[in-house]
């Protein structure tokens, strides 16, 4: 194998260019092609010009639409098929030797058995298509925090996502060198091409498998095109594979958006923030504060996965892996999230909204009046008439954008500094109509791992399955864990503990709910940039210099402790989203036990014990 003669045959054999001369993944790849049965093979570059050529094969092949350069320049729509249009949680394996070790919140199956499932699907699975090789770093390019992936995958339409949401192409490969390790992630939408077929504008199979085998750290996805089942970047290696890494080397891979936040002083804070997806991440991240918050400034670094580890000074340092953002189209406007348009004015990829008669794009919540027409997300006729009739909505509520960071402008200065930023305060939130108050501080570390880890939201379009369900959601990670979820959470206090016995400030920690209904099932709290007023709470807090009501859960803010400047919220308003009510919480109570009674085998004691002194403080 050393020989470099067998380089070159490597090399040849899967069509690679000279300059990649890693052995190890040379023979990856044949590997996989001999398994996929590819008809080319095309190492991606990462270039400007791969990607305007892929996209324009994408318009040849139906699967985009170009819009119109002069609305909306260098854009394109794709519609994908009504089947695969959100992650399949149901169809998402954590493949560990040991069943313990993914835990019971994963589906599992012993590897041996899952790679005997899949060898026969993936057999011969990219006939008649090309297998795009895809390397990409996770984080910036040579960062000590970040990792390389590879993707093999017969989609162009991953490819040119994957372009813009990862660090693609040359420069990772270079960092890879000719021994460097990579994560290896194999896509198929399992639509093999035989005999001549003439393809669709969105190749899918029924079945579907996001598989991973945490401890090779491979990935394998079978039979979707969409989202975080194929842009195999994002959920499945920044959050399952870099989870279990995390958990054996110190560091934490999490769900969470990151912002910086900069005070009229001119002080800056950094907050990580971790909501359930389609729960608000990318408006939080972008948020610009309201009238009256002169002076503050906000800055995004990253708006859905955060990688954090703890630097020598024994403060907590946070990358985004992403280079882009796939975020959620509806609901999306100029109050909702100005800085996000904006990010969307050109160069974007928009899946699954509507099509205007001018050739832009429209989403549901986008302007306050619809279009008198449109071409819904299945190319069908769409009027304000047809919906109020049949309910037919004009993009799926999980259409979706694909936009580089460098869009944003609101992008933070250190955004792809590969040192990360240093994490002052956590939040976690949930979406609940009920219950859970606008914002808590924990009274230390672990009641916050506590908070975070029995948070329960109401389930959304982000995911196949029934909407607007109450289920746990421990610190926003239950679709994306990669291991055990109990030990999870002892490795988040293991970390806490570590940090203050060197004597470092841990980050406080807060949760959040923007979400609370009043009676007539209408949000109380307006939410984005006066979310802004409840983080200025947390930051004075950080300083020592904001008071607040301590109750069973934490402490809150009085009306007077928040800044009302430019604000009409009353009293009485602020009093509905902030109370706690004991009957509710004690029945909220009885979920955690649910919970716990799910993950008793391995759960930290001090979970328990924290529980039971919330309990008592609550029924005093
Ligand atoms: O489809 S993704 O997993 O990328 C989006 C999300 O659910 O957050
Ligand atoms: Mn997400």
């Amino acid at each position: 194998m050393n020989q470099p003669e067998s380089l070159v045959t490597l090399q040849a054999s899967v069509h690679a260019p000279a300059h990649v001369k890693h052995i190890a993944l040379l023979a990856w790849v044949r590997e996989m092609a001999s398994l996929t049965q590819p008809a080319a093979i095309h190492w991606c570059d990462g270039s400007e010009a791969e990607y305007n050529a892929l996209c324009a094969e994408l318009v040849n092949a139906g699967t985009f639409k170009r819009l119109n350069d002069a609305k909306r320049p260098n854009s394109y729509l794709a519609w994908s098929d009504p089947s695969d249009v959100a992650r399949v949680e149901d169809r998402t394996y954590i493949c560990s030797e040991h069943k313990d070790d993914a835990g019971l919140t994963n589906n599992w199956m012993a590897p041996a058995e899952m790679r005997a499932t899949l060898t026969p699907l993936f057999t011969g699975s990219m006939r008649g298509r090309t297998m795009y090789v895809v390397p990409f770093s996770m984080g910036p390019l040579g960062s000590p925090i970040a990792h390389i992936g590879v993707e093999l995958s017969d989609s162009p339409y991953v490819a040119v996502n994957m372009k813009i949401m990862t660090r693609m192409g040359k420069g990772a490969l270079d960092v890879l060198g000719e021994t460097g390790e990579f994560v290896p992630c194999v896509h198929t939408v399992g639509a093999p091409l035989v005999n001549g077929a003439k393809d669709v504008s969105w190749p899918c199979n029924k079945t579907k498998y996001i598989v991973h085998y945490p401890e090779t750290r491979e990935i394998w996805s079978y039979g979707s095109g969409y989202g975080g089942n194929a842009l195999l970047g994002k959920k499945c290696f920044a959050l399952r594979i870099a989870s279990t890494m995390g958990k054996r080397d110190g560091w934490l891979a999490e769900h969470m958006l990151i912002l910086g936040v900069t005070n009229p002083q001119g002080k800056k804070y950094h907050v990580a923030a971790a909501f359930p997806s389609a729960c608000g991440k990318t408006n939080f991240a972008m948020l610009i504060p309201p009238k009256g918050f002169e002076g503050w400034s906000v800055t995004t670094i990253g708006d859905d996965i955060a990688w954090i580890k703890p630097g020598a000074d024994g403060r907590l340092y946070a990358i985004n892996p992403e280079a882009g953002y796939f975020g959620v189209a509806p609901g999306t406007n100029d109050q909702s999230n100005f800085n996000c348009m904006a990010s969307l004015k050109g160069d974007a990829i928009f899946t699954n909204v509507a099509l205007t008669d001018d050739g832009d794009v429209w989403w549901e919540g986008m302007t306050k009046e619809p279009p008198a027409h449109l071409i819904d997300w299945q190319g069908k006729d769409w009027t304000p008439a047809i919906a109020k009739e049949t309910g037919a909505k004009a993009a799926h509520p999980n259409a979706r954008f694909t936009v580089a960071a460098t869009n944003n402008p609101a992008l933070d200065a250190a955004w792809d500094d590969p040192k990360g930023v240093a994490i002052d305060a956590f939040i976690f939130g949930g979406r609940r109509s009920t219950t859970v108050p606008l914002v808590t501080e924990a009274r230390n570390w672990e009641e916050g791992v506590y908070m975070a880890a029995t948070m329960g939201s109401e389930t959304t379009a982000a995911a196949a399955g029934q909407q607007g369900i109450v289920r746990r959601d421990p610190f926003a990670m239950l679709p994306f864990m990669g291991y055990n979820m109990s030990d999870y959470f002892a490795h988040w206090l293991a970390l806490g503990e570590k940090l203050a016995k060197s004597g470092a400030t841990l980050p406080k920690i807060y949760t959040v709910n923007w979400f609370r209904k009043d009676a007539d099932g209408k949000f109380v709290w307006p939410g984005f940039g006066d979310n802004m007023r409840v983080m200025a709470w947390m930051l004075e807090r950080i300083e020592g210099k904001q008071g607040g009501t301590e109750h069973a859960l934490g402490t809150s803010p009085t009306y007077a402790d928040i800044n009302w400047n430019g604000s009409t919220f009353s009293e009485a308003q602020f009093q509905s989203v902030v109370s706690n009510d004991r009957d509710a919480w004690n029945a909220e109570l009885k979920l955690h036990d649910e919970l716990f009674a799910q993950l008793a085998h391995r759960l930290p004691a001090q979970l328990g014990a924290t529980k039971a002194t919330i309990e008592a403080r609550l029924n005093r």
